[in-house]
């Protein structure tokens, strides 16, 4: 694992990127939109994934400025894109602690007011299911709060907490990310297409977007289609792409 003196140095340095995976309605084929997936070329150790770093950071206030380059990034890529022509939503991952941190409301906003070329509903958090549920009140007031000013929510890796009637009452997020984990292996498993009926008959019983990870192939997409889950996101639709990379693709997919 990196150490956070290089983890600091490397933001310093621009050693950071972010790649972007499409998020696309199955039925209709249309872009839905994009999340951002955040990498480090490592000059010594070449392409860092998450897992190699995230993790040091975590309950570390390096994590706030981790995350605040992330969402700058996407809205600066976002303000790019538009400029093209190319008008799609990013979702970014945010951490617990970021998302909890005093100020986060005010620094949103003054980053999305940076940006007055994208409309409200340009920017999506992804905060995980798990985290959600460790400081639900919270989490629920911050919410509706990014609610008012145009910022959604997805839960993510939905399914692995404990997803339960009450608390998706108690927390208004727009949609929840169906984890990979059920849907890997949906064709395969009884047990896991059984989870994964389960989770789409929730989502729909709060009339919750609900959107799949780990569409790994066409044939997962068009089961999913016939369980109800329209939108997808996984390597058989695409693997995340570098962002100047992202218009082509989306030319050539519609
Ligand atoms: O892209 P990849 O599969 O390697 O991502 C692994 C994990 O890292 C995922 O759970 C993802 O949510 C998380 N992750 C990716 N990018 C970011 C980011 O920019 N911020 C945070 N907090 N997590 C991220
Ligand atoms: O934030 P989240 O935990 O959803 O992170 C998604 C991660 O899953 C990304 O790092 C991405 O690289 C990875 N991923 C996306 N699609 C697929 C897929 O179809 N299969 C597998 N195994 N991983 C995927
Ligand atoms: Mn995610
Ligand atoms: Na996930």
């Amino acid at each position: 694992h990196e150490s956070l003196a290089r983890i600091r140095r490397g933001l310093e340095a621009g050693e950071f990127v972010l790649l972007y995976q499409p998020k696309v309605n199955m039925r209709t084929g249309l872009l839905n939109g994009l999340e951002a997936l955040i990498r480090w070329h490592h000059p010594e150790q070449g392409e860092l994934e998450p897992a190699s770093f995230l993790p040091v950071l975590e309950d570390h206030p390096l994590s706030v400025a981790l995350g605040e380059w992330v969402i700058e990034s996407a809205l600066e890529r976002m303000g790019r894109w538009k400029r093209d022509g190319f008008d799609v939503p990013v979702s970014v991952n945010i951490s617990a602690r970021h998302l909890q941190s005093p100020d986060f409301m005010a620094r949103l906003q003054s980053m999305l007011m940076a940006h007055p070329e994208l409309g409200p509903g340009s920017l999506e958090l992804e905060v995980l299911e798990t985290s959600a549920l460790e400081s639900m009140s919270q989490v629920s007031r911050i919410v509706e709060e990014c609610a008012g000013i145009g910022v959604s929510f997805a839960l993510d890796d939905f399914g692995t907490g404990y997803s339960s009637l009450a608390y998706l009452k108690r927390l208004p997020a727009a949609r929840l990310k169906v984890d990979q984990l059920f849907v890997r292996n949906m064709l395969e498993d009884p047990d896991d297409l059984a989870i994964l009926e389960a989770i789409l008959g929730l989502a729909h019983a709060f009339r919750r977007e609900v959107i799949a990870e780990g569409v790994e192939s066409v044939r997962h997409g068009k089961l999913l289609l016939q369980l109800g889950c329209e939108l997808g996101q996984g390597y058989g639709i695409s693997r995340p792409l570098a962002g100047d990379a992202v218009p082509l693709w989306a030319a050539a997919w519609s």
